[in-house]
């Protein structure tokens, strides 16, 4: 016995040494993503040089079809949709100077609004830096500012209990010479030319916003498009982040095509929404209006209830929402989002018991309908995000012991329907007190 139990152990080390030597940290600590579980709710921040052109240059204003490229909203793409010179994009430093960016006040907007986790974009696919890196001068020390965004945003959230990590756009980079370009701009870069960049550039940079700022994640994009991350750079970059930071996760855009098994969370496409439930931790990014990054033009916002109903939605399959706003060249965000924020959050103030900490509750129900449960299953959330009078649940009535609204206590009646059935009676002041009520079920 004692002998097989030493054999066992031995074959155990040595397939463990195997693992450790064929990839990047194989075993991997799964309650180190609990946190993001748990979290439902983050913001996402689109800022850099960009952010000065709001979405229009020379004339054009995104989107302009009369452009070979130039049919799409996204005011981060101006430097390629718009055709701008590198040498005129990159003069944009020269101008940089947000002067009434407040960290605090930026932060303390996030806390009120609910969200547990903060993401901002510290190089997008320009190229530039917003904190001071040591690695290229592509960086916000160029600038008339020179304040370290990073370090000032990265504080604040330390001192507001905020989760905090950097979107690194790790494969296009419009200013390296070799980083990559969309396949619609030739010449593509060869292999060899990519490595320079890649070595130069992109490790030492993740490696930077590492040790420097100690994130709690990395938000890294690639696409469905033909590209120079292939599984071995995807894990040298994985080894690299493991071997500076037992805590920091990492998103599954790292490698669109190919995630492989050692990220730590998936990342839906830009705003779109599963309509299942899903094991691995997972988030979908989402924009207020048809931009990421400032466009002064862009009036397209959705409402407060549509972002409501779609963090609920995405709590119900078990995912989170990162929800972004573009902040404006001075540093502030612009009112129509501040204004959204705090309606969501106003919201989340009396129904953010339905939110987090919760999971899924795996059964269907009709359209409009949100279920989640506290952890323990011992209370069900019902949100109720159209107006519905009779809800039919597929539940035991003589399993409930009672059932009231989430933000009053309320008591709210309900009826068994058949031996699997119950309808809840939900009377119209619901809906005048909040357009988004929640129905709590004890069992
Ligand atoms: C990417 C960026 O290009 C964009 O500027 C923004 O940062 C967004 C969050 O991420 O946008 C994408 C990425 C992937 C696809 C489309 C847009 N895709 O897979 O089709």
């Amino acid at each position: 016995m004692k002998k097989a139990l030493v054999s066992l152990l031995a074959a155990f080390l040595f397939l463990s040494t195997i693992s450790s030597q064929t990839g990047p940290s194989l075993s991997l600590d799964p309650s180190k993503a609990e946190w993001f579980k748990e979290a439902k709710f983050g913001l996402f921040i689109h800022w850099g040089l960009y952010s000065i052109l709001e979405g229009s240059y020379n004339g054009h204003t995104l989107p302009d079809p009369s452009l070979k490229n130039g049919n799409s909203w996204y005011a981060e793409w101006a430097h390629t949709r718009l055709e701008i010179p590198p040498q005129e994009y990159q003069k944009l430093a020269q101008q940089f100077n947000p002067h009434q960016f407040d960290a605090d006040q930026w932060i303390s907007e996030a806390k009120n609004a609910g969200v547990r986790y903060f993401v901002i974009t510290s190089k997008h696919h320009d190229g530039f830096a917003l904190w001071d890196s040591d690695v290229s001068d592509y960086d916000i020390m160029s600038t008339p500012f020179k304040r370290d965004i990073l370090q000032e945003l990265a504080d604040a959230c330390k001192k507001n209990g905020i989760r905090y990590g950097f979107y690194y756009s790790h494969w296009q980079d419009w200013e390296h010479p070799h980083g990559a370009w969309p396949n619609w701009v030739p010449p593509v870069r060869s292999d060899e030319d990519f490595e320079k960049y890649w070595q130069e550039k992109s490790l030492p940079q993740v490696k930077e916003l590492l040790t420097k700022y100690d994130p709690d994640l990395l938000w890294f994009d690639t696409w469905d498009e033909e590209h120079h991350i292939n599984a071995k750079r995807r894990d040298e970059l994985i080894a690299l982040i493991r071997s500076h930071s037992d805590k920091c996760l990492i998103n599954g855009r790292i490698s669109f095509t190919d995630p492989g098994n050692n990220i730590d969370f998936l990342e839906m496409h830009d705003n779109s929404y599963p309509d299942e439930i899903l094991e691995k931790p997972w988030q979908t990014p989402a924009t207020m209006t048809d931009s990421w990054g400032w466009h002064a033009q862009d009036y397209n916002w959705k409402t407060a209830k549509q972002m409501i109903t779609y963090l609920v939605n995405n709590a119900s399959k078990g995912g989170n929402y990162l929800l972004n706003i573009g902040p404006k060249p001075d540093g502030t965000f612009p009112p129509t989002a501040v204004q959204r924020l705090r309606e969501i959050g106003a919201w989340i103030y009396t129904n953010g018991e339905a939110i987090y900490n919760t999971k899924p509750i795996k059964v269907s129900v009709d359209k409009d309908i949100y279920l989640t449960q506290s952890i323990d299953e011992s209370k069900m959330f019902v949100t109720l995000t159209a107006n519905q009078q009779k809800v039919i649940l597929p539940f035991a009535a003589s399993d409930i012991k009672s059932c009231t609204v989430l933000s009053t206590d309320m008591s709210i009646e309900y009826l068994k329907i058949s031996d699997n059935e119950t309808e809840l009676i939900v009377p119209e002041i619901l809906y005048k007190d909040s357009n988004i009520p929640v129905v709590v079920i004890y069992k």
